[in-house]
């Protein structure tokens, strides 16, 4: 099934909805005309009735096909614009790439067989490969910047799990951290790092993935903008902890994070939020006729029970004591089921033995944890005037988006606001 196959079969999905709820050939038909002509002619294109700052807005693929993904890696150059000859000779390339493993020289942690190029003992890209033979994992999982508002990205990533690659070294004591980094011009001003405690490196709590050395994205191997040919992921932690361009881990007895990310004010063991936006919203509206919205949500750490919308009038002042909207006139939304095919990943099936999957390839939960789910709502039609669309979303412990984390800078969670103008 191609990409256009599906987003009419994701557009079908929310038309269907659309239609049960009696609505389709009202103010909803040239809403959703324009969406699917508009996913016909350039699926990368966001359809009309999109608030135009919504950066990656658009009716969307369930996986985002390689094209699609938004890049926010830094560099001057950035790596992966590198020519092919630079990328070989810097290790940037399957063939070539190598990955030191050692102790930190401040905070030395023990051990017994650190693994670098000046020993001729660094990890290539075939034992990598060899050691993927029986113990490579793969799961899905959303990338998202904690400074941005929009995911970057839905991926299954594949790899190794890093602790394979840590016991290799013979660690024995004094190891409380590890930190890593990847190439970077070889210029230390541009060294962006990250790091974690051993203990979640060594085990995986609360039913996590692991954290991996990864090489495949959505069953290819992962490419050089991607962060090929080996990146770091994360599964519960925000973009800036999944580096790219891995060339270097260095185990450490130093008891807390050194990540570039901290030096910038952000909440590092932050890990992802829920929150909901719209995808496909009407700016204006007849008086009296229904209005058909849809959107998606990050499903975090905390899980996703339900997605909410309001719609209230900007002619009553809101309550002054009221930042998180907790008052406004929340209805649920109707979250979409599980597509039935996967047309980004190699032959529409979702590769045997995906974490979070059966061995018919269906999803173990629905929605799933860390990835994205997509939800629709018809709201009934309204007096002409201008109103204020939002969308929120209940976690698994019952709180309201932004709570229970609202702080910006342990990740976007802000409630999205559009103005809609409804015309008699
Ligand atoms: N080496 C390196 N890794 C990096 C970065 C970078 O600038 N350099 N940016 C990080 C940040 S802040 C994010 S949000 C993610 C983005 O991943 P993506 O480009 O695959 O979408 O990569 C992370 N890994
Ligand atoms: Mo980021």
């Amino acid at each position: 099934m191609s990409h256009q196959d599906f987003l009419a079969q994701h557009t079908a999905l929310t038309r269907r909805y659309f239609l049960q709820a009696g609505v389709l050939g009202l103010a909803t038909a040239p809403l959703l005309a324009s969406a699917v002509a508009n996913a016909g002619e350039d699926p990368a294109a966001p359809p009309k009735h999109v608030k135009p700052d919504k950066g990656g807005a658009k009716l969307e693929p369930y996986f985002t096909p390689s094209e699609d993904f938004r890049d926010v890696s830094r560099g001057k150059p950035q790596p992966h614009s590198l020519p092919d000859e630079k990328k070989r000779e810097v290790g940037l390339t399957r063939e070539t790439w190598q990955l030191e493993v050692f102790s930190d020289p401040d905070k030395p942690a023990k051990l017994l067989k650190p693994m670098t190029k000046a020993k001729g003992t660094a990890l290539d890209f075939a034992s990598l490969l060899k050691l993927g033979e029986t113990h490579a994992v793969r799961f899905p999982k959303v990338m998202t910047c904690l400074n941005l508002g929009c995911p970057l990205g839905m991926g299954i990533w594949e790899g190794v799990p890093l602790r394979e690659v840590i016991w290799l070294t013979q660690p024995k004591d004094n190891l409380r951290r590890v930190f890593y980094y990847g190439y970077h011009n070889d210029d230390p001003q541009q060294m962006f790092r990250s790091s974690l405690p051993i203990g979640r490196v060594l085990e995986d709590p609360a039913d996590l993935p692991p954290v991996i050395l990864c090489y495949k994205l959505n069953g290819e191997w992962l490419d050089s903008e991607r962060g090929g040919p080996v990146r770091l992921v994360v599964p519960e932690a925000y973009g800036f902890k999944s580096i790219k361009w891995l060339t270097h881990l260095v185990l450490t007895n130093l008891a807390h994070a050194n990540d570039t990310y901290a030096e910038q004010n952000n909440d590092v063991d932050s890990p992802l939020k829920t929150f909901a936006a719209t995808l496909v919203a009407p700016t204006t509206a007849k008086a009296n006729e229904p209005l058909a919205v849809s959107g998606y949500a990050q499903v975090g750490m905390a899980g996703l029970a339900k997605v909410q919308v309001s719609l209230e009038s900007n002619a009553t002042p809101r309550p002054e004591q009221d930042p998180w909207f907790t008052t406004a006139p929340w209805v649920d939304a109707e979250l979409l089921p599980v597509p039935k095919q996967w047309p980004v990943l190699g032959n529409g099936q979702v590769p045997p033995a995906t974490l979070g999957f059966d061995a018919a390839g269906v999803p173990q939960s629905w929605p799933m944890r860390l990835t994205k789910a997509h939800w629709a709502i018809v709201l009934p039609g309204v007096a002409a005037g201008e109103y204020s669309l939002r969308c929120r979303t209940i976690d698994l412990q019952g709180h309201a988006q932004p709570l229970p984390r609202p702080f910006q800078k342990s990740g976007h969670a802000a409630i999205e606001s559009i103005v809609v103008k409804v015309t008699a």
